[in-house]
């Protein structure tokens, strides 16, 4: 926007400049065209859109995913974390787990960039099943603003497989 209106001006500048030339206006006008329209309209909307991952950039802190005689569960189930920081899930026992945000309770404003930071996603903010002992899945929190995070185990929600990050 900025750069389009600078153009703008540049281009206006030009045009009073050399009143007189038919030529020379002409060819302003064209190379202003050409320049500022392709750089206006292409960046802005991808920008606006499409959320790059960000990577972690503080303490990666752990969490067990449990299923035992004792039931199915999150270790620990309440963990606070600073704001850059990642979260490692880990499969123990009792598989397969996973690791699923509900959209509708994730903050608005850092649920794009949440989803952005999760690989290999089933569907939106929902991490793939870990089958196997020592599986693992991370999750940066970079880019992702101070709030609660809710989250769920998708099979084991009935079994009450929950958890919930806060982010300081
Ligand atoms: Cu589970």
């Amino acid at each position: 926007m900025r750069f389009y209106g600078l153009a703008l001006l540049a281009g206006a500048a030009l045009l009073g400049a050399c009143g007189g030339g038919d030529k020379k206006t002409d060819t302003a006008g064209a190379t202003a065209g050409n320049t500022t329209t392709p750089p206006a309209t292409t960046p802005t909307p991808p920008a606006a859109g499409a959320m790059a991952k960000m990577p972690a950039t503080g303490a990666t802190h752990e969490v067990k995913m449990i299923g035992d005689d004792k039931g199915y569960r999150f270790e620990p189930a309440n963990l606070t974390i600073k704001q850059g920081d990642a979260v490692k899930f880990i499969m123990v026992t009792g598989g397969p787990h996973n690791v699923a945000f509900d959209p509708a309770t994730v903050p608005a404003d850092s649920k794009a960039q949440l989803d952005a930071n999760m690989d290999n996603k089933m569907s939106e903010l929902s991490s793939p099943m870990l089958q196997n002992p020592n599986e693992d899945y991370t999750i940066s929190f970079a880019g992702v603003k101070p709030g609660q995070y809710p989250y769920h185990c998708t099979p084991h929600l009935a079994m009450n497989m929950k958890g919930v990050i806060t982010v300081q």
